[in-house]
């Protein structure tokens, strides 16, 4: 591992304080979307240490290592999935932010982490002007010739004051999951204040910390994302900086996420009843202290060793197994269930830039699924994120005796027939 690539936390990016609680460790593990090209097979591959700590102070779940951001992000291979599960999301995200922010009379939307442009689109339908912000360039590209003006950068407090001076101040500064990525989230909600007008919002989509414990997605936990909130945890972040949380909403995607919107403390803005009652329910369902956090690392560990199990158990009766969904999380799954090529015989994937390459770390071959021959007894989904929406897809693959495992929050086999453990 280079030591410029990883930079280690010393003190909570939300609060300062130093006190920590140890949550998890996975070890060393490759970028969850660091797939390797077939002829790099033999290379040797950078891992970087995967740890997730809580801050006893104000309860921000975070990684302790940063990997440098520009490995990440400069050439991304995650697009913004087609699937009607985000489609639909989309537009929800849309009406929300649409009914708090004045959008349709042509105030001007950002969003962080646009990639290829999708969400924007919506919002451009919805009456918006509409500016993308993304280091990737190859995205910001794809998203240029989709008519997405888009600033192939970082978002912080200096590209919020060259929008400003171009574009004007904003109705709407959206980021969906790239807040929960970034380090230096100072600098990001100082530029986010400087950027927005008086009546302007701020509006993250970051994975929710209780569904995270709560639904045992240790999967999600991946160099990208740095931090896991709580709302509790956000509502101080966002104090700290001029900015008042005003709305929340709990949605299913990517196994649970809180949409949250915050707007300038000395703006029009007040914070609806929503916002205090999940923070009562965090505090009184034990995420303030350290039992709750104690516990998921003990149910991570048995859930790996039980789906490791299955898995194995499946391959030594003689059936077939491969993956579904060359996923991010897929990434942290198979490298600490240990699951590669001796268990899984593929794994299909619908993203251009993953086939034909290499999962991180554990090397399963990518295909698109028109080069799937001949289906496996099992696929392993690890874009459970989309279980129904896949199974629905799927039903000659279940209805001819097919079965999905689905590995989390417990492992179970889910067959055409029955559901079963
Ligand atoms: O925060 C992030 C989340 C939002 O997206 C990023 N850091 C990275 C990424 O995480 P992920 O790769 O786990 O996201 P998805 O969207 O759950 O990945 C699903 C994968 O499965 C994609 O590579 C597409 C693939 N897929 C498929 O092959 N067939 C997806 C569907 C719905 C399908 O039918
Ligand atoms: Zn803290």
């Amino acid at each position: 591992m280079s030591t410029d690539a990883v930079r280690f936390v010393t003190a909570c990016r939300v609060c300062g304080s130093r006190r920590w609680q140890e949550v998890v460790s996975f070890g060393s593990v490759p970028l969850a979307n660091g797939f390797v090209d077939a002829a790099e097979a033999d290379a040797p591959e950078e891992a970087y240490p995967l740890e997730a700590v809580s801050c006893r102070e104000c309860r921000l779940l975070s990684l302790t290592a940063v990997v440098d951001p520009h490995l990440l992000y400069r050439t991304y291979s995650y697009v913004t999935s087609d699937s009607e599960t985000m489609a639909r999301h989309m537009r929800t995200v849309v009406e929300l932010c649409g009914e708090r922010a004045a959008l349709a009379g042509g105030g001007l939307v950002v969003e962080l982490g646009s990639n290829t442009g999708d969400q924007l689109l919506y919002f451009r339908e919805a009456g918006a002007r509409v500016l993308g912000v993304d280091p990737a360039r190859n995205l910001a590209r794809v998203a240029e010739d989709r008519g997405v003006p888009t600033l192939p950068d970082y978002f912080d407090s200096a590209t919020a004051r060259e929008i400003a001076a171009t574009h004007g101040k904003a109705s709407l500064i959206l980021g969906r999951h790239v807040f929960a990525h970034i380090d230096d989230v100072a600098d990001v909600l100082a530029g986010a204040r400087e950027l927005l007008a008086d009546h302007g919002l701020f509006t993250i989509e970051v994975p929710y910390a209780v569904d995270l414990v709560e639904r045992l997605a240790f999967d999600t936990i991946y160099h990208e994302h740095l931090s896991y909130f709580l709302i509790s945890t956000l509502d101080r972040l966002f104090a700290r900086h001029g900015l008042r949380t005003v709305d929340v909403e709990r949605l299913a995607v990517h196994g649970g996420s809180v949409l949250v919107s915050a707007g300038r403390a000395d703006g029009p803005w007040r914070t609806h009843d929503r916002v205090r009652d999940l923070i009562a329910g965090e505090r009184a369902a034990g995420y303030l202290s350290d039992g709750v956090y104690q516990e998921f690392g003990a149910r991570v560990r048995r859930t790996c060793a039980e789906l490791t199990r299955l898995v194995r158990g499946l391959v030594a009766d003689g059936h077939r197994v491969a993956g579904y969904g060359a996923s991010a999380k897929g990434t942290t799954l198979l490298n600490l269930c240990g699951l590669g090529p001796g268990e899984l015989e593929f794994c299909t994937d619908t993203t251009p830039q993953k086939q034909g390459r290499l999962t991180p770390g554990t090397h399963v071959p990518v295909l698109a699924p028109q080069d799937v021959r001949r289906p496996p007894d099992y696929y392993l989904l690890l874009a459970w994120n989309y279980a129904e929406e896949i199974m629905r897809k799927e039903t000659a693959f279940l209805e001819a005796g097919g079965g999905f495992i689905v590995p989390v929050p417990e492992p179970t086999v889910r067959t055409g027939a029955v559901a079963a453990r």
